[in-house]
């Protein structure tokens, strides 16, 4: 194999769907098995046909996908028949060429027929090349082959090598597997703590292959969007923990992986400052550090992004507790400097008056503080009027540094498009705008829902691929909650336990 692979992060993904069982010449929906390669990785899980159209539609990443579908299997004359489709598809703006797929058969295997492609059975070998019309793969383009194999006996897909551009992608036996690239690719200025080895090694034992961080790697801004480690356009569509000093229990592996289950890539956790048992009035310092370590590491292991929220609101002003602020990002951002999967949030909803040039002076301190120990995280900025004039920032943003995203809030009853239209307005004039935290009721956090302003707000994130983040995993009392009132559960959640405004969340997430 050659061994660009390994050096040039070229990944592939690739879908086998293996039938479960015979069902005579008639499709069958059966569950079928998925093997996933990124990097040099291969992963195992379960799968059907809507994720292979999935990885084909615009959710796989890397720089080819291959999909070798099994579409149909019947038995002829005593031999299993399998039809297999495939595609392969180029996300790179360059011309593929000189492709060539192998798949390791029995011994014996007839090829019954085929198309798109020359065919050739060797021994324990199936070699497929092109014919003159598909020798090249163009840029963003997809070509398509097929073929029907008759076997002794029932035939799961093994070995599949893609040759593209004269290097080789293989898969087919490395399973459950991690990128080590993933935890490990990002250059860390502290220079490695033991803190961030031990953390790393966590991350290295859990299996996230498959997960979003295992497929996305470490993100970036470019321009106005949100960009995975491969350069497409990444969406995260979040959840927000209500304050993690008042809802503690909420802060665990299972309930995010719960939340998972239904789209969630991404949890918020909401740090306040200066409310009553606040990081800044009162709180237990250590335990409530603890509490965003356990949010992390949970993350980490499940391959889910986090936003580490400094959760100013009735302090207005974030320059208040702002040497607070400049301890709490310095321990924060050394200890997670390994890990990919961190975003800051730096102050979440300036207000009281506020104006930018008090929010960006706040900012040039503690973004210096975070680069010190991790050049590359994203970070999020509040901007004035709770998180409203992402306009206002656009005009004069902060410069000098990448990676830096500005935040809009929207509670979809009370902000209508007179702040959608200063999210246009921001994007037009080129920042990053992310939805860090919003809901469909009153800027309460309460009161009755609007649907079709909430809508109107989903369209305009999706439209731009915005990420998108739901305010707040609790059972409280109050319309924004995510769960039902009468849920007693912190994990396992089912779609009964959803409240009205979660159901709508996972809806939209799902979609
Ligand atoms: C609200 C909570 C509520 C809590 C209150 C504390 O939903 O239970 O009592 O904070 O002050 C925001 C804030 C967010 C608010 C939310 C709803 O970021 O902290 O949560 N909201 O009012 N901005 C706009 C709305």
């Amino acid at each position: 194999m050659n061994k660009t692979f390994f050096t040039k992060v070229y990944i592939m993904t690739a879908v086998f769907v293996l039938m479960a069982g015979f069902t005579g010449c008639g499709k069958s929906k059966d569950t079928t098995k998925t093997v996933t390669a990124v990097e040099n990785v291969i992963a195992v899980t379960e799968s059907d046909t809507e994720e292979v159209s999935k990885l084909q539609d615009k959710e796989a990443v890397g720089d080819y996908v291959i999909t070798l579908q099994n579409t149909n299997s019947w038995e002829s004359g005593g031999l299993k028949c399998a039809q297999f489709d495939g595609i392969i598809k180029n996300q790179t703006d360059e011309t593929g060429k000189d492709w060539k797929v192998t798949v390791t058969v029995p011994e014996g295997t007839v090829l019954e027929s085929s198309w798109n492609g020359n065919y050739e059975v060797n021994g324990t070998v199936l070699t497929i090349t092109p014919v003159d019309y598909n020798t090249e793969v163009e840029g963003k383009g997809e070509i398509s082959f097929g073929f029907i194999l008759d076997t002794k006996e029932e035939y799961t897909l093994q070995e599949v090598v893609l040759t593209m551009n004269g290097v080789d992608y293989v898969m087919g036996d490395m399973y459950n597997v991690m990128s080590e690239k993933t935890t490990n690719n990002k250059e860390n200025g502290n220079g490695g703590s033991d803190e961030k080895v031990t953390e790393e090694k966590d991350a290295a034992k859990a299996d996230i292959s498959g997960s979003p961080l295992a497929n996305h790697g470490a993100l970036s801004v470019k321009g106005t969007d949100i960009e995975d480690k491969y350069g497409n356009v990444y969406q995260l569509k979040g959840v927000s923990t209500h304050g993690l000093a008042w809802f503690p229990d909420y802060v665990n592996k299972a309930a995010f992986s719960s939340l998972s289950e239904y789209g969630v890539n991404a949890i918020r956790l909401a740090m306040y400052t200066a409310e009553s048992g606040g990081y800044c009035n009162g709180g237990d310092k250590q335990q409530l550090e603890g509490l965003v370590d356990q949010g992390v590491k949970a993350c980490t292991e499940l391959g889910m992004y986090v936003i580490v929220d400094w959760h100013i609101l009735s302090d207005g002003d974030p320059n208040i507790y702002k040497e607070d602020a400049k301890d709490f990002f310095d321990k924060v951002s050394k200890k997670y400097a390994g890990n990919d999967n961190v975003i800051y949030e730096i102050c979440n909803e300036p207000c009281n008056g506020t104006t930018w040039e008090q929010i960006k002076s706040y900012a040039e301190e503690i973004i210096p503080v975070i680069r010190a120990n991790d050049k590359e995280a994203m970070i999020s900025v509040g901007t004035p009027n709770w998180s409203q004039d992402v306009d206002i920032a656009s005009e004069t943003p902060i410069t000098g540094y990448d990676n830096i995203m500005y935040a809009v809030h929207f509670y979809a009853s009370t902000h209508k498009a007179e702040i959608r239209n200063k999210v246009e307005k921001a994007r037009e004039n080129g920042i990053a705008v992310i939805v860090s935290e919003c809901s469909i009721c009153e800027a309460s956090g309460n009161g009755s829902v609007n649907y079709d302003e909430a809508a109107e707000w989903m369209k305009l994130i999706n439209d731009n691929n915005m990420s998108v983040f739901a305010w707040n995993l609790s059972n409280k009392d109050e319309q924004s909650s995510l769960l039902k009132s009468y849920v007693t559960k912190t994990s396992g959640f089912s779609k009964e336990d959803f409240s009205e405004t979660g159901s709508w969340f996972i809806e939209q997430y799902g979609k």
